[in-house]
């Protein structure tokens, strides 16, 4: 099960970056639910400078080194664009791997965990929960920027580091498969969930038919676009650094807007119990939109603009169905922190995929009038 957090000797791991000073103390950072984070401190010349190691959960992703040698390409071509037009505290914009004492961008120590360590981003926060419209705003417009200064990463192309990993047939099939093997007896408890999925089978087709299809381009996206998953400036509330790179790969640009709208729109936290609380967001979806288009309008073509507000439906079925199947197959992706963590999860998904479905006309109004909608007058 995954819940624990394995204790590690974080003086020791630091010890193998290149880290000048004198170590003073590190604690887990954090509440995303796959590496384990630590924010480390060390005096250096009588002041205090932090950094963030981490451990990659290599059951997740197989191939560190490869995931690695990704995230090296990737903030290294965002920084030569940053240094390009003359940004300013660039080391707050990009994230800045700190490299091993081997030279490399990783440490593999002896039980077969590999590490990073990244400067600590200082004055700007991630949060959980969205609260305004201007967050929301800030943080689409970063992720859509992320987007823009990748469009001509040049090749190779990038890693696959979890394989179809936004791919929605496989992970509704997944959750048929799980139902039907039913490991730890849970299928029958949460019997409206898997109706509920049953019942919106033809979604997951819809984007993966218009890839076939030639509409949607493959490019190099974020994939794992939680609103936590970019730091907001503290004074200015600037989406300032896009973070948590392991899934930046190639896939579609609507996955990345999905996840913001399903991660920003709703007013609780991704587990919230009480469900009468979790409704979307009409001015965070705004917001979201004008965010978005602010940085990849430019780019998105048609089809993309088109399928904005299907996409937040989708991700959001999407992610709710995998916490579905995690639930099922005895939570063993996800961190839990209790029981029945994962169908909590879920549930404010579905909950959220009900309230984008009764807001649909809504959505699409504010999507047409940002401008964002070509193909409808
Ligand atoms: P996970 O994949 O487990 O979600 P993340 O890379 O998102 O891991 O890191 C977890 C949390 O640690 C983030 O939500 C953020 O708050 C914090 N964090 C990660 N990298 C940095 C950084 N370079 N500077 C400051 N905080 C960071
Ligand atoms: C995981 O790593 P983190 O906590 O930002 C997951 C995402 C899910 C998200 C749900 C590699 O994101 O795909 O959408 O949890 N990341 C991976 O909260 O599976
Ligand atoms: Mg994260």
């Amino acid at each position: 099960m995954a819940t624990t957090q394995l204790k590690h000797d974080l003086r020791a791991v630091a010890a193998h970056f290149q880290i000048g000073g004198k170590f003073k103390g590190s604690a887990p950072h954090g509440s995303g639910h796959i590496n384990d984070t630590y924010a480390v401190t060390f005096s250096q010349n009588g002041n205090p400078a932090r950094y963030i190691l981490q451990r990659i959960n290599h059951s997740i992703f197989k191939n560190p080194p490869a995931l690695m040698e990704n995230i090296e390409r990737v903030t290294a071509h965002v920084r030569r664009k940053l240094e390009a037009r003359g940004a300013d505290q660039i080391n707050r914009r990009v994230l800045t791997l700190v490299p091993a004492r081997d030279g490399r961008s990783w440490h593999a120590d002896t039980d077969g965990n590999c590490w990073r360590c990244y400067l600590f981003v200082e004055r700007a926060a991630t949060y959980d929960r969205i609260e305004t419209p201007a967050q929301a705003c800030e943080g689409a417009k970063a992720f859509g920027l992320f987007q823009r200064q990748l469009a001509d990463l040049p090749p190779p192309r990038l890693h696959e580091t979890i394989p179809n990993f936004h791919h929605s047939r496989q992970r509704f099939n997944a959750l048929r498969a799980a139902v039907g093997a039913d490991p730890h007896n849970r299928a029958a408890a949460v019997k409206q969930e898997i109706e509920f999925c049953l019942r919106r089978e033809p979604m997951v087709d819809v984007l993966l038919d218009l890839q076939a299809r030639g509409l949607v381009p493959e490019r190099v996206t974020h994939n794992d676009t939680k609103l936590n998953n970019v730091m907001l400036d503290d004074a200015t509330g600037e989406g300032v650094c896009v973070i948590d790179l392991d899934t930046v790969m190639p896939g579609l640009a609507l996955y990345d807007f999905g996840d913001m709208c399903r991660t920003g729109c709703s007013p609780t936290a991704e587990d919230e119990r009480n469900l009468a609380k979790v409704e979307a967001r009409m001015d965070i979806f705004e917001a979201l939109v004008r965010g978005y288009l602010a940085t990849a309008g430019e780019f998105l073509n048609t089809a993309e603009k088109d399928h904005l507000v299907f996409s937040a439906r989708l991700i959001t079925f999407e992610i709710g169905i995998r916490f579905l199947t995690d639930h099922l197959l005895g939570d063993r992706y996800f961190k839990i922190h209790r029981d029945g963590h994962n169908t909590d999860r879920a549930r404010v998904q579905f909950k959220m995929v009900e309230s984008f479905e009764r807001h649909e006309a809504a959505m699409d109004r504010v999507v047409k009038e940002a401008g964002g909608w070509p193909s409808r007058p």
